[in-house]
């Protein structure tokens, strides 16, 4: 007979993580997974699918499921596609976790909180970004207010960019979790492929770089990805809107290009773990963040 891996009392399950756009929810599962699998700027709707993290601890495993924001705009094609991805993340999970910012509550706050309100599953409150507050006593009566009228499974206060706080997340959840064997490898970190990771790393940098407008008309599709011995080749190509923002993207002597993709080459290098050779390049197709089919072809189904 063969001994079991994981001790009595091993637990596993999946979590969502929701919130308004912008409050550190990729910061978050990037902090209990260990890796940047996620990836995060400082401009909202960033992360564009739902994707799953796995944080394994020796007593248990999360199984994080990371969303885009959820927020009242829905004009485009793109932003109905990323609030479907979100209200589906809170069906079929054993718990939830409402992120928010320190010292403020919006109302896309309270839009959050309300698709949680239905679904029953214990719900923990995530006061992130405590690091970029001046006056911590400013947090008690921010806090007394917001659970006055609403049910919390509990209240942690935390920085994810600082790694504070977030091991006490990862002990909280782990014990509402069911009784299981580990749901993934423990060595495994996300449901998505590098071919798919690696685009991502790719538009971070175009998420971090470009003036407001252009991030979100620009996509990235990976269109090789070979591995050739210890070395990955991966060509990836960016795809934006109209012919007028090539040049922007491609900065003054190719210099911003350059920028874009030798960070995202290290990006790369360090999640997969292994010498990186990345060709990147430009091309357009008209109105695709308002194109169905083309969101299906780049990669946004459900
Ligand atoms: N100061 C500070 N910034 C944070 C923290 N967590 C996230 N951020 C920043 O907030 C921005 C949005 O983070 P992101 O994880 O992409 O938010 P998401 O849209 O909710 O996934 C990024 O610039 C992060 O670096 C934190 O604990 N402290
Ligand atoms: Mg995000």
């Amino acid at each position: 007979m063969s001994t079991p891996k994981h001790p009595a009392g091993y637990r596993a399950g999946f979590v969502a993580v929701i919130g308004r756009p912008n409050v550190g929810k990729s910061t978050l599962v990037n902090s209990l997974v260990g890796s940047k699998i996620s990836i995060v700027s400082s401009r909202p709707q960033t992360t564009r699918h739902r994707m799953l993290g796995i944080a394994s601890f020796p007593e248990g495993q999360l199984v994080l499921v990371d969303t885009p924001g959820i927020h009242a705009k829905q004009s485009r094609a793109m932003n109905r596609y990323m609030n479907r991805a979100a209200r589906g993340a809170v069906s079929d999970v054993h718990a939830a976790v409402l992120v928010i910012e320190a010292g403020r509550w919006h109302d896309d706050d309270a839009l959050a909180y309300s698709a949680l309100k239905h679904s029953e599953v214990p719900v923990l409150l995530v006061v992130n970004k405590i690091d970029k507050l001046a006056d911590k006593n400013a947090l008690l009566p921010f806090i007394q207010e917001i659970t006055a009228d609403r049910t919390f499974h509990s209240v942690h206060l935390i920085s994810a960019l600082k790694n504070k706080g977030t091991a006490d997340v990862a002990r909280d959840l782990i014990r509402i979790m069911p009784e299981s064997e580990p749901l993934y490898d423990e060595d495994e970190i996300t449901d998505k492929s590098q071919r798919f990771l690696a685009g991502e790393l790719v538009r971070e940098q175009l998420m971090q770089r470009l003036g407001d407008e252009l991030p979100y008309s620009a996509t990235v599709e990976i269109e090789k990805f070979e591995v050739d011995g210890s070395l990955l080749r991966i060509g990836a190509v960016i795809w934006l809107e109209r012919e007028g923002q090539k040049a922007i993207v491609i900065g003054k002597g190719g210099e911003r290009m350059k920028s874009i993709s030798t960070s995202a080459r290290i990006g790369m290098e360090a999640l997969f773990g292994s010498k990186v050779f990345l060709e990147t390049w430009c091309r357009v197709r008209d109105g695709w963040s308002d194109d169905e089919a083309a969101l299906r072809r780049f990669g946004y189904n459900d």
